[in-house]
């Protein structure tokens, strides 16, 4: 198979396009922007192979996406780009709208284009796969869980663009009778994770010795899926989901983020202790809540279970553990980030009111 992967320079994508390129036959063309969360070097394992492209556009360019498309001519197109941020999209949602739903736009429609050029098999089996999150069921209290009939209640810029771009996928499939998929994702974690993240953000931090930042008053529940279990999901949809339906994905690892904190300081309290033995637990510092802030996300991911096979493989304990190890062993790429795109200040500070 031929597989367009919008976004692969980020760290979903660049995650979906490793395991591609490592265990399947198929050729993989990323087609990325390169924005301040597009970093090359995550995909530096595949550079050397010849089943690997890059192309460096924009997914709002209609002609740079129809060129993509008639030259590489897909059966899948794994649609990730995306501004993928919370605290970005609340001090500059402009940029949000654009890239989530003009984009979407663009690809949607570019690929009606494409796919109606196409004849027999080639024609039944093209997919348009849109990733998406679970963002966009907004937010739950303290029971319960999203099933892919929850009714939509984004609550921030990012999420109502998230919400938006999954419309848009479904009306070009009622509408149009393009074959596409969406899965709804709950917080990923893993390798190459741009540290604006908490994940990312906590690690580094502490290791540079500062305050570790927790919004109000650390409740706030995220349920965790490993990145790897993620892309293997990814593929599973893309090559055997129904067109037409949803899947959510999820890791059934819910956690509360003072929780998750709290872990990350254990671990590297035993694999890189701080000079001096304080814990490093002492520099966690609760800060002002972010504006509108989500109080609970859990997946209930039995569909895609029960009708793909799909379970998550790695379990939070495992994955937090290999997750700070990596950070601990691979400083060189997060160095490069830290230098020239982001240092890990506090975004999304807008008042509520
Ligand atoms: P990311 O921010 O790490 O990467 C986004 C990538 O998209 C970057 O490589 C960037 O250069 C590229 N991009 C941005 N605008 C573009 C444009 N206009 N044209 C072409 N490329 C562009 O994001 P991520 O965390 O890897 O998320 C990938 C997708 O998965 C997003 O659609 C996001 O909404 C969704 N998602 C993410 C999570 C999560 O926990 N990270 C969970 C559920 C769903
Ligand atoms: O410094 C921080 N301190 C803190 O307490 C940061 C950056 C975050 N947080 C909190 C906010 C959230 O409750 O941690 C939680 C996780 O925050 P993020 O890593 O920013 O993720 P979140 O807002 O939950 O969104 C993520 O999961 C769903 C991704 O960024 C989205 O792209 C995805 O759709």
């Amino acid at each position: 198979m031929r597989i367009m992967v919008t976004g692969g320079a980020g760290f979903i994508g660049s995650a979906l396009v490793r395991r591609l390129i490592a265990h399947t036959d198929h050729q993989v063309l990323v087609f990325d922007k390169l924005t301040y969360a597009g970093v090359l070097s995550s995909l530096e394992s595949v550079d050397a192979s010849d089943r690997y492209r890059f192309i460096r556009a924009d997914i709002c360019d209609p002609d740079a996406v129809a060129k993509a498309l008639k030259d590489f001519r897909p059966n899948v197109v794994a649609h990730l780009a995306a501004e993928s941020h919370v605290d970005r999209s609340i001090d500059g949602p402009g940029e949000f709208v654009q890239t989530n739903l003009v984009g979407t736009f663009v690809m949607l429609n570019q690929s009606l284009g494409y796919w109606r050029t196409l004849q027999g098999d080639e024609k039944a089996d093209f997919r348009f796969h849109h990733i998406s999150t679970d963002e966009v069921f907004g937010s739950l209290g303290d029971h319960g869980a999203f099933t892919e009939t929850t009714p939509y209640d984004p609550r921030s810029p990012y999420s109502a663009s998230k919400a938006g771009s999954d419309h848009l996928v479904r009306a070009w499939g009622h509408t149009y009778g393009l074959p596409v998929l969406i899965t709804n994702c709950s917080n990923n974690y893993g390798p190459f994770h741009f540290p604006e993240k908490l994940i990312p953000l906590i690690i580094i931090r502490a290791l540079g010795g500062e305050a570790l930042p927790v919004y109000g008053d650390g409740s706030n529940v995220r349920d965790w899926l490993h990145v790897d279990d993620h892309a293997r999901a990814l593929k599973t949809v893309f090559e055997t989901g129904r067109p037409g339906e949803t899947y959510n994905v999820g890791g059934n690892a819910e956690r509360t983020n003072i929780e998750v904190v709290t872990t990350i300081c254990k671990i590297l309290d035993r694999l890189r202790p701080r000079t001096g033995g304080k814990p490093y637990a002492d520099q966690i510092s609760y800060v002002a809540d972010r504006p509108g802030h989500d109080h609970r996300y859990a997946i209930d991911a039995s569909k895609i279970t029960a009708d793909l096979g799909w379970t998550p493989s790695v379990t939070f304990e495992e994955g937090i553990e290999q997750t700070v190890l990596w950070y601990l062993e691979n400083q060189a790429w997060w160095q490069d980030i830290l230098d020239v795109r982001y240092a890990t200040q506090r975004l999304g500070v807008a008042t509520h009111g």
